[in-house]
């Protein structure tokens, strides 16, 4: 009888007998398989928790920590599922959020987002197609704000801003600038390798998951609650994290200030990298600006809508949000 269940499910019975599933496996599962039919429940969550044995081998606490979630959502949160939680919790790896000290009682905030695969772009403008898939290959960490004005003045002992408040957005900071704040900060917190996000990480990140215009949907009231834009009709931006996140964390993804990125700007994706790097062959030398700003229409702050401003360019409306790869974070 157990040999025959063996032989109808021997994926399942292959994690077993290679010791990691025997924990979950145990009691009440096993006993199920020989009296009856196995337990689909179970059926489900031994893959999954070989997986997650495997992660936390691994010591992959981003895999780690997705496979957990699945199981929770599967089986009860018992004893067993509190041990495994616990030892997820313990790994040394990346941590979901990481703050780093600037010096002088300035923190700068962060974010991990995970690897994956998403849907760049839009048909709404021509500059936005063709609508291709990218794959994050590597996790890294995105600034769960744009980088505030006492921040920037912390590193570079000067603060550009028109619209003059420390916890608002730095502004009036043009690529360049922001490339010699990058310089400055990479030295002064040396190992963790700060840099400005590319074109495909932010439009990633901004997503978090949504497919529709904005990370919530495309409601132009519900946009009101997560972003600073001209709908507002407040004349000027606003001090980071006042309007909800999106369902990575990130706040201010749409509006408040225009972020800058890495790559040049190109007409259309045609030929664009795929693997989530930056785009830095050919095209114009205006640089990639993103999420729109305070005095933004609703169009211009959607997910997929690039801005295109002169490297040398210095608006109100312009700011940074910045990345540091997780490799350098951990070390
Ligand atoms: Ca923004």
């Amino acid at each position: 009888m157990l040999h025959k269940h063996i032989m109808k499910y021997p994926s399942l019975f292959a994690g077993a007998r290679v010791g990691l599933a025997v924990v979950a496996l145990s009691g009440f599962a096993l006993a199920s398989q020989a009296q009856t039919k196995p337990d689909p429940v179970m059926l489900k969550a031994a893959p999954l928790i070989t997986r997650l044995e495997t992660a936390i081998a691994a010591k992959d606490k981003f895999v780690a920590g997705d496979m957990l979630a699945e199981l929770e959502a599967l089986i009860p949160k018992d004893a067993r599922m509190a041990r495994f939680r616990e030892r997820v919790g313990g790994l040394p790896g990346p941590k979901m959020n990481l703050t780093v000290d600037l010096g002088g009682g300035v923190k700068m905030e962060f974010v991990a987002v995970r690897p994956g695969t998403f849907m760049m772009g839009s048909t709404r403008s021509d500059n936005e197609k063709p609508v291709r898939e990218v794959t994050i290959a590597k996790p890294f960490y995105m600034g769960k704000h744009e980088v505030t004005q006492e921040q920037w003045e912390q590193i570079m002992g000067d603060n550009p801003s028109y619209f003059k408040d420390p916890k608002n957005p730095v502004e009036q900071v043009n690529w360049e600038d922001c490339r010699d704040f990058l310089a400055k900060l990479n030295k002064k917190v040396p190992g963790r390798a700060f840099r400005f996000p590319t074109e495909a990480e932010w439009e990633y990140a901004c997503r978090a998951g949504s497919t529709n215009d904005y990370c919530f949907g495309n409601s132009e009231t519900v946009l009101r609650e997560y972003a600073w834009y001209i709908g507002n009709e407040t004349g000027r931006p606003h001090a980071v994290g006042q309007k909800k996140p999106n369902a990575w964390g990130l706040y201010d993804m749409h509006g408040n200030v225009w972020e800058w990125c890495q790559d040049f700007y190109h007409g259309t994706y045609e030929g664009a990298p795929t693997d989530g790097s930056a785009w830095i062959e050919g095209g114009t030398t205006n640089r990639v600006a993103r999420g729109g700003s305070w005095y933004s229409s609703a169009s211009y702050v959607r997910s997929a809508y690039r801005g295109r401003p002169a490297l040398g360019y210095r608006g109100v409306v312009y700011g940074l949000r910045l990345v540091v790869p997780v490799g350098a974070a951990s070390r």
